[in-house]
């Protein structure tokens, strides 16, 4: 009896087995030499670095993004140096990727680099930011932010606020990443709505290289220098903060002795323009992960895709920020 009820376990065992193998490798035959193996796309992707909560962000959403399309992603990340990322696409290019995406650190400097991949007939995305390369041809495809707009919004709301002053408003600004899109863009969005009106006064301006640490450093050192500033604009919330540090330091209130507005909207800047500290944000999505894997595979099919595609953005002020920050998602 004993004998007869093991050979029966060791029956229905060998059963469940064969039956997992079969299911198994019928599992494996199917999307293995259907899609999981030779099929599925294989995306370098090289990252500016990880200066910000933006960029924490950002990395996050092409990671899941990229798992959820089944698309295998190398990641590289440069450390905000071109050096780096220009290695980096060498290697997808003698890795034989699929497609290449990145975000470059800064506009200038990437013809070459793209030529390779444009000879070894690898596509490239660009995402976030742009190159400033004459021959559009090198890249498929720009998903990312228009950030000339954003730096207008950013003006037209000091102007708004500042519609019945009379005396001069002096400005200090804390740039981003020196010769980034972001950075040149927001910049000159922000002057040329300004510039019309000439009681606005930029007395300061000066790279905080998107960090909190930097933001705070260059703030300490424009506090110091300047006696008499009414207003900062910061390039992100990460420089945004690091800048309320220094003033916090300097005995004065963020956000009514110097009123701030900063880019992004990530959480930590929008908990600071609800508790008043900052004054308004420019919202900047990092969210660019699914169009990003949308993108690759309609241009690995061979689908047209227009040549830019523009996130769409809001701005808030703390009343907002207050109503947004419980739902927010970065
Ligand atoms: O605003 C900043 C980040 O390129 C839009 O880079 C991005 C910028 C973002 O470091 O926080």
């Amino acid at each position: 009896m004993l004998k007869k009820i093991s050979a029966m376990v060791v029956a229905a065992l060998a059963a469940a087995t064969l039956a997992g193998c079969g299911s198994d490798s019928g599992g494996s035959g199917g999307s293995g030499s259907g899609g999981g193996g030779d099929d599925s796309i294989v995306m370098g992707f090289s990252q500016v670095g990880a200066e910000s909560g933006w960029r924490t962000a950002n990395t996050k959403s092409v990671q899941d993004s990229a798992k959820k399309s089944g698309i295998t992603l190398r990641f590289s990340d440069a450390q905000q140096k071109q050096e780096n990322q220009i290695k980096a696409i060498r290697s997808f290019v003698q890795q034989k990727v699929d497609v290449i995406a990145f975000s470059p650190v800064v506009e200038s400097g990437w013809d070459t680099v793209l030529k390779e991949a444009k000879d070894a007939k690898i596509p490239v995305i660009l995402t976030d930011r742009a190159v400033d390369s004459k021959d559009t041809t090198l890249y498929k495809t720009f998903l990312g932010s228009d950030f000339i707009e954003e730096g207008k919004k950013a003006g037209q709301w000091l102007v708004d606020e500042y519609k019945d002053a009379t005396d001069p408003v002096n400005i200090v600004e804390l740039q981003g990443t020196t010769g980034s899109a972001p950075a040149n863009d927001r910049k000159a969005g922000f002057a040329e709505v300004i510039g019309a009106d000439s009681k606005f006064k930029i007395i300061a301006s000066q790279t905080g290289d998107f960090t909190r640490a930097k933001g705070k450093e260059v703030m300490e050192a424009f506090l110091k220098s300047n006696p008499d500033i009414d207003v900062l604009y910061a390039h992100n919330d990460d420089m945004g903060l690091g800048a309320i540090e220094a003033i916090e330091g300097a005995g004065k209130v963020p956000g009514k002795d110097i009123k701030i507005i900063t880019v992004d909207a990530v959480k930590d800047g929008m908990q600071a323009l609800a508790d008043g500290k900052i004054n308004f944000i420019v919202e900047c999505s990092p969210l660019l992960g699914p169009q990003l894997m949308d993108l690759a595979q309609k241009v690995l099919k061979g689908e047209n895709v227009p040549a830019r595609v523009v996130t769409e953005e809001t701005t808030f002020d703390q009343e907002q920020a207050k109503a947004a920050l419980p739902s927010r998602e970065y």
